[in-house]
Formats: structure tokens, sequence, C-alpha cells
């Protein structure tokens, strides 16, 4: 993990980081084991899509980032605006839609937002943000500044023109941008509900310029090695990148969506759940000697604990006020007297 050259006190910072972002994984797995109990009691309305499964992408890619980068996602987006710095507060109590949410209770779990964070949304639109992402890419150019613009979608979305466009313009711009394909083999609704292992969307890219590379998101160590190189690549002089991040989401697509027994076995998902990023990356540690397995327990302990205050949090806090329908999300809220 470390080399033997680096010094003691580097290795002590890395191995700080590397077991905050367990702690990270963590944290997304147990919100989202909680969001999909507070769906079932009614808490929650509207469409909730739960990251289970694909922590190691939104943990491993966000880590590579500095506080003054942008990014968009899907509406699939609790756990990257967790891995991002959201407060589990902040998300849970937008998925109950009060007003002490991120976008004060008007976006719920697929609009969740954060200006000052960079996290530009949370978007309903299958492939809708990517051009955003070019968007936010130019603006960074147009300005000389050395940020990057990431963004996170799904494989469905590559049958989107919007793809296509965003890409291309991003390769012949050389835009500072990342894109981030979460590849977890099903895209429901789509007519390729059953195609699994045949698509391969790196390839579906081979004609704009940019880099790629097709990673394995369920090991944590792999995706922050791949995030590096891009991000290396997307600051100034930029040169963008598709990441094609191979996952599997562990859960249905949505609440209403069953794990299995649909279109895809039981079986499938059982052999699948063997390659938990939060398990691979907790041997990984052990084996490393950088925590055992007290320490995992301690960890778990300590997130649950936060997620049940953002649950509660979001259960006791208001409702938004009905005059807050004619107010605009993003502007700043006002301080009371
Ligand atoms: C333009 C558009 N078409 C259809 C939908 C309905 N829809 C919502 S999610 C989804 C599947 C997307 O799958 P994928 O991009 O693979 O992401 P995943 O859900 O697997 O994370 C579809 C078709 C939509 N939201 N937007
Ligand atoms: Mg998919």
């Amino acid at each position: 993990m470390a080399t033997a050259r680096t010094s003691r006190k580097a290795d002590t910072k890395l191995a700080e980081k590397y077991r905050f972002y367990l702690r990270q994984m963590l944290l997304i797995r147990r919100f989202e084991e909680k969001a999909g109990e507070a769906y079932s009691l009614g808490k929650i309305g509207g469409f909730c899509h739960l990251y289970i499964g694909q922590e190691a992408v939104g943990v491993g890619c966000l880590s590579q980032l500095r506080p003054d980068d942008y990014l968009t996602t899907t509406y699939r987006d609790h756990g990257q605006a967790l891995a991002r710095g959201m407060t589990a507060r902040a998300v849970m109590a937008e998925l109950f839609g009060k007003a002490t949410g991120c976008s004060r209770g008007k976006g719920g779990s697929m609009h969740l937002f954060d200006a000052s964070l960079g996290f530009l949304g949370g978007h309903g639109i299958v492939g809708g943000h990517i051009p955003l992402t070019a968007g936010i890419g130019f603006a960074i150019k147009y300005r000389q500044q050395d940020q990057v613009s990431v963004c996170f979608f799904g494989e469905a979305a590559v049958n989107n023109g919007a793809f296509h466009e965003a890409l291309n313009m991003a390769g012949i711009w050389k835009l500072p941008c990342i894109f981030i394909c979460e590849n977890n083999r099903y895209g429901m609704g789509t007519a390729l509900d059953r195609a699994t292992s045949t698509w391969n969307i790196s390839e579906r890219a081979a004609s704009y310029d940019m880099a790629r590379e097709v990673v394995d998101g369920q090991d944590l160590g792999e995706v922050m090695a791949a995030m590096d190189r891009a991000v290396v690549r997307a600051r100034r002089p930029a040169q963008p990148t598709l990441l094609e991040i191979r996952t599997y989401r562990f859960v249905g697509h949505s609440m209403s969506d069953p794990i299995h027994g649909h279109y895809r076995t039981k079986e499938e998902v059982e052999a699948h759940r063997k390659r938990d990023p939060i398990l691979i990356w907790s041997e990984r540690l052990k084996s490393e000697g950088l925590i055992d397995d007290a320490g995992i327990e301690q960890f778990d302990t300590e997130v649950k604990a936060e997620v049940q205050d953002a649950y509660d949090f979001a259960d006791q806090s208001p409702d938004p006020e009905p005059g807050e329908l004619y107010t605009d999300v993003y502007a700043p809220v006002k301080e009371s007297a």
C-alpha cells in the first residue's frame, strides 16, 4: 500500500484516509438500508433508488476530487451526496420531503443538490445531465481554471443522444471532464433489461477523442487509482476521460422493483454479493494491518448511530411552508431574525 520510501507520518495519514473510506462506504450502506425501511413505512414518497453494492464507485471517485471541483449525477444519488460530504441529516430530510433537506424538501430522493459542495444534482432524466457536465467543463476552461467536472451515469444512458453529443464536444474542445459510467448491467425500463456482460460502453465511445478505461467497481483501490489518473489528465492542460466502472446493485432498481425473480436470478445476485465492495476493502485493510474486526465493528456502530440520528431529525423536521411553492430553491436561505 505505502512504499518503503514513504515516511511513517505519511503512512499514518494514508492509513487514516483508507479507514475513512471504509467508514464512508459503511455509512452509505447503513443509510440506504434505513432509507429502504423508511420508504416501506411511508415516510418517503415518490421514487427512491438505492446505491447498495455500488458504494466503492462513489467513494473511490469522489475521494480524488478537490472541494472546488464539480459533479452531477443521476437519481441514484444518495451515496455520492454522502461521499461528497453532505450530512446524513440533510440527505435523509430531503428524502422525507422536509424543509431541512438539502433542497429544502422540494427535490426529494432524485434531486439532491448543494452548490457549496459543487454537487449540482441529482437528475431524473436518463442522460440529461451529461451535457451539463460538458457545459461546466467548458466554463472551467473558459475561465482558465483547473477544476474538473465529473459526471456519474448508468450504462443505459449511452442509448441517449445527449451522451454522444456531450462526449463528442468534450473530446473536440478538450474539456476537463470525467464521464463515469456506473455499469451495473441493468437499465430498468429499457429494451436492454436483459443484456448483461455484452455491454461494452467503453467501445461504444471509441470515436470520441478521450482516454477510456474499464475499471473493477467493486474494488475501491482500483477505482481510486483509475480516478486519480483521470483527474491528472483532466486538470490543465485538459484531456477528458470516460471511465466505465463495472459494478452491480445488490437491490432492486427502485423500491418497487424486486431484488430478484423478475429479470435476474437469486443465484446471480448471490454470486455478485460475494464481491461486496465493503468486504473486499475490509479484507485489504485487515491484511495490511490497518484495521481489525473490532475497528470495523466500531465504525459500524458509529455510522448506525449517525443514520438513526438522521432519521429522527428528518422525522421531527417540519414540512416546507406552502409559500415555499413560490420560492427559488437555489436562492440563499434567509436568516431568521
Ligand atoms: C430519458 C429517460 N428515459 C427513460 C427514463 C425512465 N428510466 C428511469 S431509470 C431508467 C434506467 C436507467 O438505467 P441506467 O442508466 O443503467 O442506470 P441505473 O438505474 O442502472 O443506475 C429508465 C429507463 C428516464 N428517467 N429518462
Ligand atoms: Mg444500469
